[in-house]
């Protein structure tokens, strides 16, 4: 193990302190109750875009909210999200995405094996472990469950291949030594769960709490099938993660983990799970998902009040993890896909405001033209792309917009959509690809739940495939001379503006 401090996106403890040092974030030293107040006031802090508060509890955890919600700064909204990968407060939503994808066509770089590290500083096993008296927080007042996973990476390996998969996927706590969690297909964590159920043997877990932020990035990522993400952070890193062995089963996780839990996943024992307040804003009441059981064999965590981070989904009036990370990530895997397919298309991102459902798709005009191209053949194609992958699961609505259109700017966004796409004419259907089933309009809404409901919106103007738009735009910036607009700016204060 190296001894010096690591940077904020390779340690959880850093991250967090660097947040206090950006005054983003609230010590709360009062006691605050696992049960709903915690949660609530995680959520008010999303919503006011307030700082990160972690809570105190007289138990064996400290706990972290909204590490990954929109800063206080108002100058600098996204300074939360973009310290988790290590880049200048300043940094844009683009400039994170570019970073995201910055490893794509590396090698990867596989994590080295280090002895020890700080998540072994404490262990539990057998009669010690009571997951009922961790500070698993009730996050919602319909949910069904207490939620201790809602942060962590979910760390499985396919049972005769290579392949390591991290990611983030739900799990309550059911009683001492049991937790059951979502397994919810296409994710990887059920095709490799399928494979164990195919070779007979319970599946081994791990969940890393309190992970090296930027493992935390990938693992909410959708990286390809087959990519391990650990080796895919190594290349973004530019050198290798530091993982240690769990104690009760092969599998390996970062040294510098705030708390592990690890186990096995039955194959054949279910339990309810849910209800949950989800992604899309709603803890539907009457949930009924029989989901696969966690067994837990052992706890180890970091000495000095280890940190439980959490994340309580909801309304994106305050966006929260499963915008900012499920949202903004898959938007740089769907760029990365229709680059690499040769569509001269420029940024990709999915508007906190639609909750994540739509994505917008910014094309470059000039590069467009060249393609020879028409509405229907360029936006089929575009629909085929994405709604036929996992990377483009989650979104239902693609809106393809020109390069005069920020899709980072939803005020863009929504005028090109109002005025550029003609209901009907300009709406490609997909209703023969697969849906996704949490949102409400599939699961509690008319019509086939598992397919279907997918829509590419054309909000180009036919002219634009072939030449330079035929407007001009009506606002202050677009629709005076430079002269103008000079003059105006040099006499603004003096008309008493
Ligand atoms: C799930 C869910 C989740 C957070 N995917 N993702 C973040 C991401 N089940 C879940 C989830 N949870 C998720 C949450 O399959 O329970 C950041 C805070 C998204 C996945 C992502 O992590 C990865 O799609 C998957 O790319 O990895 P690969 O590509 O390797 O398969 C739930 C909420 C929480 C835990 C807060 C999910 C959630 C959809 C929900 O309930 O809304
Ligand atoms: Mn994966």
């Amino acid at each position: 193990m190296t001894t010096s401090t690591p940077p904020p996106h390779l340690d959880f403890r850093a991250f967090v302190d660097a947040l206090r040092s950006d005054n983003d974030l609230a010590d709360i030293n009062a006691e605050v109750d696992p049960n709903l107040e915690v949660a609530a006031v995680t959520r008010r802090a999303y919503e006011l875009q307030s700082k990160a508060p972690p809570g105190a509890h007289d138990g064996l955890f400290r706990i972290l909210g909204a590490s990954g919600g929109l800063s206080s700064d108002p100058q600098f909204p996204y300074r939360r999200l973009v310290r988790h990968v290590g880049l200048s407060p300043n940094a844009s939503l683009g400039d994170f995405i570019d970073k995201m994808l910055s490893a794509k066509g590396k090698p990867g770089i596989p994590p080295v094996h280090v002895e020890t590290g700080p998540c072994k500083e404490n262990k539990l096993f057998g009669n010690d472990i009571d997951l009922t008296k961790l500070p698993a927080p009730l996050l919602n007042k319909a949910d069904g469950g207490n939620y201790i996973q809602t942060m962590g990476i979910n760390i499985v390996q396919h049972p005769t291949k290579a392949w390591v998969n991290w990611s983030i996927a739900r799990a309550m706590v059911l009683d001492k030594t049991r937790m059951v969690g979502l397994i919810m297909k296409p994710q990887h964590i059920a095709r490799i769960y399928a494979q164990w159920i195919e070779s007979g043997k319970d599946m081994p877990f791990a969940i890393a709490l309190g992970a090296p932020p930027i493992a935390v990035m990938a693992s909410s990522m959708p990286l390809p099938e087959g990519v391990t993400e650990s080796e895919y952070v190594g290349a973004l890193c530019g050198e290798p993660l530091e993982l240690v062995k769990c104690e009760t089963n092969d599998l390996y996780v970062p040294a510098r983990s705030e708390i592990v839990i690890e186990g096995t996943v039955s194959i054949t024992e279910r339990a309810k799970e849910g209800p949950f307040g989800e992604m899309h804003g709603y803890s539907f009441l009457d949930e009924e998902l029989m989901e696969p059981i966690y067994n837990v064999a052992a706890i180890t965590y970091r000495s000095g009040n280890a940190i439980l981070p959490i994340s309580v989904p909801g309304r994106a009036t305050g966006p929260d993890e499963t915008h900012t990370l499920i949202g903004t990530l898959a938007s740089a895997e769907i760029r990365q896909l229709l680059q690499e397919n040769g569509l001269p298309v420029l940024n990709v991102f999915t508007p906190y405001e639609t909750q994540v459902i739509w994505a917008a798709v910014q094309v470059d005009r000039k590069k467009l033209w060249v393609l020879e191209t028409n509405a229907e053949e360029f936006c089929r194609k575009i629909g085929q792309l994405v709604f036929r992958r996992k990377c483009g699961m989650q979104i239902h609505r693609l809106l393809i917009v020109g390069d005069d259109i920020d899709p980072f700017n939803f005020k863009d966004v929504i005028w090109s959509y109002a005025s550029r796409c003609r209901p009907g004419m300009d709406e490609y259907h997909f209703e023969d690809v697969a849906a996704y089933p949490l949102v409400p309009y599939m699961s509690h809404g008319p019509g086939t739940k598992l397919t279907g409901g997918k829509v590419v919106a054309n909000c180009l103007l036919p002219h634009e495939y072939k030449q330079e738009q035929m407007w001009v735009t009506c606002d202050f910036e677009n629709g005076y001379p430079e002269e103008i607009k000079e003059k105006v700016l040099r006499r603004w204060s003096d008309f008493g503006l």
